[in-house]
């Protein structure tokens, strides 16, 4: 069996909001396996690789002040279609329409600032999985 990857980021707003335990507990809950855990500062460096299709956006001064306004969690999770499986946990990207059920759904919501803030960010496929594994777990890898 070839077990798929997803990298997840609990963001500011949801280490802010205590919710890192809360969003950890759905995704071991639906079944998926914790297979690394840190907790991470990005910088616009790390942000400028990890949403490098979004850097040319009008909004992105506002993803960078977002997720730079304090700490994260970053953790991978693996098993099968974990991919699309935690996607679908997460919900849509807009916090106000997501859907009830979903993470974000239910634990986020329009604040009126210019930032998207959504609580969790999930790779959307396996390349960029293991890109951003690389980026946010290459310390620690290094480390071992
Ligand atoms: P996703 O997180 O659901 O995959 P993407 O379109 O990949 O959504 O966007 C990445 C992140 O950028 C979103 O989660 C959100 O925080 C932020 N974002 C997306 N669209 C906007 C926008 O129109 N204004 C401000 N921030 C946005
Ligand atoms: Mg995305």
């Amino acid at each position: 069996m070839n077990s798929e990857r997803i990298l997840i980021l609990i963001k500011p707003d949801g280490v802010r909001r205590n919710l890192t335990g809360e969003v950890l507990r759905r995704i071991e809950a639906k079944g998926y396996t914790l297979e690394n855990i840190r907790m991470a500062e990005a910088t616009p460096q790390i942000l400028a690789e990890h949403y490098s299709e979004l850097v040319d956006k009008s909004f992105y001064p506002s993803i960078v002040d977002y997720m730079t306004s304090g700490p994260l969690v970053a953790a991978i999770f693996t098993g099968q279609r974990v991919i699309e499986g935690v996607r679908s946990l997460a919900g849509a990207t807009d916090p106000t329409t997501a859907a009830p059920g979903t993470i974000r759904g239910d634990l986020a919501r329009d604040w009126g600032s210019d930032s998207v803030e959504n609580i969790i960010h999930a790779s959307d496929c396996p390349e960029n999985a293991e890109k951003e594994i690389a980026l946010w777990f290459a310390k620690v890898q290094a480390q071992r």
